[in-house]
């Protein structure tokens, strides 16, 4: 597949073979039988083997331990509908978890919990509105008064803006999709760090949700247009679009792309939080691709056309489809399995279901991007 052979990276070029059996879905049938090999580059490519280095053993609850396992808590941002609430509801329904539901719009979140059947004392609605770093800062102060321990914190909120013609801005002046999905995702995460290694849990997990759009190294990463962050002036400028771009890589503004953009960023973040975090407190730092969700709010922007013809096209064509229900026991797992504390790495499923590790492009785990990302959006959320 001539889109995939974009990475002169040897690691990726093989990996990306193996992505192109159709459209780039089902790959892990592959993976699954060619396990060794996997193995193998994960040995050859520095960049990865740096990306899922092992959690420490003490991090896994024997099953001694497990048994007298207090009830986790966890906060979801955007769980008010999708992949969120899904992931919220199948929690909440094993009685392990208590949920916290981190949304901009309270009652849509509570009638959301009750119409899933999520039973009262198993989750808590608290307002978020991550395109605000006042409102990112009054939650984590609500929440820190509430007395809660934090055991795992899922960032899951998005926006995507594909028709937009012109930028539009956070309270705080960055492009929409770059400056809620990732700055207000970062801010939070940052500040509510120092709670998750307060936390007894045995399992702690910092997961933020990623996707196959921003990875150039499979077919629906190249659609166009195509993630590139470039050497991000327009990040470091403000993406304020006034002085600077609204673009991370400084060029005119388009929101399907700010979106991929912004999960790049994600992406990038939750590896770079991995490299400078996990050793010290044994926190899981992980990503994931749940799967095509077709049916989302996320793509309440795009043209009816669209809207109509994706889903059937997922479903039938690529066979990338998920339904919300398996979209969220996906995350869930992510959250809760004992079998996926691996932390640095990005989490994929195959046709079947199960679970596997997978390639991010070069873009997605470039080592010097994400540690300059860091760096620069310290700046803009006030952090340093
Ligand atoms: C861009 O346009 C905008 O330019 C940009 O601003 C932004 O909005 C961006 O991502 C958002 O979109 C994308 C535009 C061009 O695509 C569309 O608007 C149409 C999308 C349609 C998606 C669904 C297609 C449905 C097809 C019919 C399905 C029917 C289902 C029936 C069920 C079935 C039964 C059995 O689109 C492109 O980007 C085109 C360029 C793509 C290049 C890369 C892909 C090459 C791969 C070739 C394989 C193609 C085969 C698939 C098509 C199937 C069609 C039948
Ligand atoms: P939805 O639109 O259904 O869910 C997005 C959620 O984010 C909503 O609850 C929305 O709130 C919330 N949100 C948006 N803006 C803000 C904000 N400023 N502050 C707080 N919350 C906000 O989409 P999905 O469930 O599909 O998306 C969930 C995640 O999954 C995203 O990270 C997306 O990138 C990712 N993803 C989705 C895929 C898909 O195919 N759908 C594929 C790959 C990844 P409200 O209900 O108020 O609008
Ligand atoms: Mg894509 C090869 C399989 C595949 C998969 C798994 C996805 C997932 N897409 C695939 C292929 C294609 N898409 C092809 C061949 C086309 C051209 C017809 C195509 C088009 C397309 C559009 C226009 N796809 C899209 C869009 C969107 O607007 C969605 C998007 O980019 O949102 C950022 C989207 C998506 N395709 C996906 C997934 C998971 C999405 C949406 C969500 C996301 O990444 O968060």
């Amino acid at each position: 597949m001539a889109l995939q052979a974009t990475s002169s990276f040897a690691v990726h070029r093989e990996v990306t073979l193996k992505d192109s059996s159709l459209f780039g879905v089902p790959l892990s049938t592959h993976l699954k039988v060619d396990f060794t090999s996997r193995k193998e580059f994960n040995q050859r490519g520095a960049l990865k083997t740096q990306a899922v280095a092992t959690t420490p053993a003490a991090n896994i609850a024997s099953t001694g331990a497990k048994k007298t396992l207090r009830k986790g808590t966890v906060i979801i941002t955007g769980a008010s509908s999708g992949l969120g609430l899904a992931t919220a509801k199948s929690l909440a329904e094993t009685g392990k978890w208590h949920v916290i539901m981190a949304c901009r719009d309270f009652l849509k979140a509570e009638r959301a919990a009750k119409s899933s059947g999520i039973s009262k004392e198993n989750y808590t609605v608290m307002h978020l509105d991550l395109s605000s770093f006042d409102s990112v800062r009054q939650f984590v102060g609500n929440f820190k008064q509430s007395g809660r321990p934090l055991d795992v914190l899922v960032c899951n909120a998005a926006v995507y803006l594909p028709t937009a013609k012109e930028p539009t801005f956070t309270a705080d002046g960055f492009e929409l999709s770059v400056g809620t999905n990732h700055l207000g995702h970062f801010l939070l995460a940052r500040l509510l760090l120092d709670d998750m290694k307060k936390s007894d849990y045995p399992s702690k997990r910092l997961i933020i949700v990623g996707s196959i759009t921003g990875n150039t190294n499979t077919l629906a990463g190249n659609v166009p247009p195509k993630a590139n962050l470039g050497d991000m002036r327009g990040l470091a400028g403000g993406l304020n679009g006034l002085n600077s771009s609204a673009m991370i890589d400084g060029g005119d503004f388009d929101g399907a792309k700010a979106y991929k953009d912004s999960k790049v960023c994600n992406m990038l973040m939750m590896q770079e939080f991995h490299r400078r975090f996990h050793e010290e407190t044994g926190i899981t730092f992980a990503s994931l691709y749940p799967g095509c969700i077709a049916t989302t709010g996320l793509f309440r922007e795009h043209i009816p056309l669209f809207r109509l013809l994706f889903p059937p096209f997922q479903k039938y064509i690529t066979k990338g489809y998920v339904s919300e229900d398996e979209s969220g026991k996906r995350l869930a797992q992510v959250v809760s399995d004992p079998s996926l504390t691996k932390s640095g790495v990005y989490w994929s499923w195959n046709n079947n279901s199960a679970s596997f590790e997978n390639q991010l492009s070069e873009e997605a785990s470039d080592v010097s991007k994400a540690q300059k990302i860091w760096e620069i959006s310290e700046k803009l959320v006030g952090l340093a």
